[in-house]
C-alpha cells in the first residue's frame, strides 16, 4: 500500500478539475510518452451542486458527496473506465481522490447531485447509496456545534463534522461496506490507487479495516497480489493532538511540512545550503512513508496548511525553481499540481475569490484544456506539468531513479548544486549574483544539454549546453540575468 504500482515513471500530476475524456488523451499525447508515471484525478462520485449567492459551482463542491454513484462535472462512468484503460494502456496510472469521511454539508431541501439523486442534509438521508442518520457520527461527538472545534481534541476531530459536513461513521460495518464496494468498483475498472481525503477525520483503525478488505488490484493490469496505492491527507504541521504518523501504517502521508519548508527557503525566509539534508533530518515523516509536492488544490488558493509561504504558479519563477529542487532530490514519492487560473481578489489576507471554479460553458459544463501550437496549454488552464522547465525535471527524476545524492557544493548561502549517483547533476541559484564555478558533476565526460534552459533534440541542445571533463567536474554558469535559476543536465541528455 506504500508502492505507487507505476510503470512508466516516478512522478504523478493531480490534473485537478479536468473532464475524463481529456484526462485519457492527455495520458495518450503527452503523459505517457513524457514519463509519468500517474494522474490523481478529481473526486469521482456524485456530489452536490452548489448555487449559493455568488458562489456558482465552486470547485469544493466536489468534496460533498451524494452517492457513490459515478456521475460528476468530469464525466460519467463509461468515461471514467474508458480513461482508466486509455492511460493503462500507455503505462499512465489513475489515483482517485478518495472522499470518505463524509457526505454533503447542509443544503435546503430540493438540492439534488450532480447525478441527480436527492437527499436530505438535515436528516442524514442519502437514499442514493442508501445512508441513514444511523451511519453518521453525531452521537460519537462532544461538541455544542457538532463541528470540530478544536484541533487539539482529537475524538473531535475524528467524531464531529469537518466545516459541518455530515460525518460518517467507519466504525460501523455497514458504513465500511459502503465504502468497500465504492472503491472495490473503482479497482475492477483498473485504478491504481487512492489519495484518500480527509484522513486525519477518521480513525486509522478504522481506515485499516477498510484498506484490508480491498480486493487486488487487476491482475490483467498490475500482475498477480499487487495493493492499492495508499496516500492519506493528513495535514500536520506540529502541535495538534494527531500526527500523520498514526497513519504510515496504512500506507503513505502527505508531508505537508515539505512544501512549506521549501517555500520558506525559496522565498528567502531561510538559505538553499539548509537544503543538504532535506527530509527525515528536518523532522519530516521517512521518506518510504511521505507524499510530496510543493504546493496542492487547497493551499494554493489559502486553503488547508501552509499559508502564505507555499509557492504556486503566480511565482512562476521560484515555482520552477522549487519544483526542479523536488524533483531532484531523493525524498518520497513525488506529485506535481495542474491548475486552471483564477482572479484572486485579496481582501485583508484572504482571497473572496477562492471557490471559483474551473471554466465553464452556459450548461455548467466544464471546458477543457486547450493545447496551444508550443505545447503549453490556453482556455484558462495552467497546465504546470507542460512547462518544459517542468516536464524536464520528470525526466531527470526518472533517470535518477534509485541513486542518492552526493557531491553537495554551496556557496554558504543560496547557491546549491548536487549530484544523483553518476545519473544527474543540478545546480540552483537563489542568490542576487551569478553562479559562476567548476563544479562536480559526477557525469562521463562529455557534452550535454541543460534540460532547463532547452534540451536535446535531434542530437543538439536547444538551450544551454555543459562540458563534463574526464574527472566529472564542468564549468557552470548560471546568472541572475537568466529566465530561470536552476540548470540540470542527465545520462539522458548527453549529446
Ligand atoms: C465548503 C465551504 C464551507 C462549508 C462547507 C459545507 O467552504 O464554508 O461549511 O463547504 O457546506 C474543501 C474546501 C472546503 C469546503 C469543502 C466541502 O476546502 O472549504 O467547505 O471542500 O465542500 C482541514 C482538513 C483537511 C481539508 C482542509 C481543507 O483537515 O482534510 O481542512 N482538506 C481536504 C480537501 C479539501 C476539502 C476537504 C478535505 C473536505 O483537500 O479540498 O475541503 O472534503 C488546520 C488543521 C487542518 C485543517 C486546516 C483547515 O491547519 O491542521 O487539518 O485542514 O486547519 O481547517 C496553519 C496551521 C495548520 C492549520 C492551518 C489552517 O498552517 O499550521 O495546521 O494553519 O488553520
Amino acid at each position: 500500500q506504500w508502492d505507487p504500482n507505476v510503470s512508466n515513471g516516478q512522478v504523478i500530476v493531480h490534473l485537478f478539475e479536468w473532464p475524463w475524456g481529456d484526462i485519457a488523451r492527455e495520458c495518450e499525447d503527452f503523459l505517457g510518452p513524457k514519463g509519468f508515471g500517474g494522474v490523481q484525478v478529481s473526486p469521482v462520485n456524485e456530489n452536490v451542486v452548489v448555487h449559493q449567492g455568488n458562489v456558482n459551482r465552486p470547485w469544493w463542491e466536489r468534496y460533498q458527496p451524494v452517492s457513490y454513484m459515478l456521475t460528476t462535472r468530469s464525466g460519467d462512468e463509461a468515461a471514467f473506465q474508458d480513461m482508466v484503460t486509455r492511460c493503462n494502456n500507455v503505462g499512465v496510472r489513475i489515483y482517485v481522490d478518495a472522499v470518505i469521511n463524509h457526505m454533503s454539508g447542509g443544503w435546503p431541501q430540493g438540492t439534488v447531485g450532480t447525478g441527480g439523486s436527492s437527499f436530505d442534509s438535515g436528516s442524514q438521508s442519502y437514499p442514493g447509496v442508501p445512508f441513514s442518520g444511523f451511519d453518521f457520527n453525531d452521537a460519537n461527538c462532544n461538541t455544542a456545534s457538532g463541528n470540530i472545534e478544536n484541533y487539539g481534541d482529537a475524538n473531535q476531530v475524528r467524531n464531529c463534522k469537518l466545516v459541518g459536513l455530515n460525518d460518517l461513521n467507519q466504525g460501523s460495518d455497514y458504513v465500511r461496506g459502503k465504502i468497500i464496494e465504492f472503491m472495490n468498483r473503482l479497482i475492477g475498472f483498473g485504478v491504481a490507487g487512492f489519495r484518500v481525503d480527509a484522513s486525519k477525520h477518521m480513525w486509522p483503525g478504522d481506515m485499516q479495516a477498510i484498506f484490508d478488505s480491498l480486493d487486488n488490484l487487476r491482475n490483467d493490469v498490475f500482475g498477480a497480489n499487487a495493493r492499492a496505492f495508499i496516500f492519506q491527507e493528513v495535514i500536520d504541521l506540529g502541535g495538534e493532538a494527531i500526527s500523520a504518523e498514526e497513519y504510515v501504517g496504512n500506507g503513505r502521508v502527505t508531508e505537508f511540512r515539505y512544501g512549506k519548508f521549501l517555500g520558506e527557503a525559496f522565498r528567502g525566509n531561510n538559505q538553499l545550503k539548509w537544503l543538504s539534508d532535506f527530509g527525515e533530518g528536518w523532522g519530516m515523516t521517512d521518506r518510504a512513508n511521505a507524499l510530496v509536492f510543493i504546493d496542492n488544490h487547497d493551499n494554493q488558493r489559502g486553503h488547508g496548511a501552509g499559508g502564505d509561504m507555499i509557492l504556486t504558479f503566480r511565482v512562476d519563477r521560484l515555482y520552477k525553481m522549487g519544483t526542479a529542487y523536488m524533483l531532484a532530490w531523493p525524498y518520497g514519492f513525488t506529485r506535481i499540481m495542474s491548475s486552471y487560473y483564477w482572479d484572486q481578489n485579496i481582501v485583508d489576507g484572504q482571497d473572496q475569490n477562492d471557490w471559483i471554479g474551473p471554466p465553464m460553458d452556459g450548461n455548467e459544463n466544464i471546458i477543457g484544456a486547450t493545447i496551444n501550437a508550443d505545447g503549453t496549454c490556453g482556455g484558462g488552464w495552467i497546465c504546470e506539468h507542460r512547462w518544459r522547465q517542468i516536464t524536464n525535471m520528470v525526466e531527470f527524476r526518472n533517470v535518477a531513479h534509485g541513486t542518492d545524492m552526493n557531491d553537495w557544493w554551496d556557496n554558504g548561502s543560496n547557491q546549491i548544486a548536487f549530484c544523483r549517483g553518476n545519473k544527474g547533476f543540478i545546480a540552483i541559484n537563489g542568490d542576487g549574483s551569478d553562479l559562476t564555478q567548476t563544479l562536480q558533476t559526477c557525469l562521463s565526460a562529455g557534452t550535454y544539454c541543460d534540460v532547463i534552459s532547452g534540451g536535446l533534440e535531434n542530437g543538439s541542445c536547444t538551450g544551454k549546453s555543459v562540458t563534463v571533463n574526464a574527472d566529472g567536474t564542468a564549468y557552470i554558469e548560471l546568472l541572475t540575468s537568466e529566465m530561470d535559476g536552476v540548470l540540470a543536465i542527465h545520462a539522458n541528455s548527453k549529446q
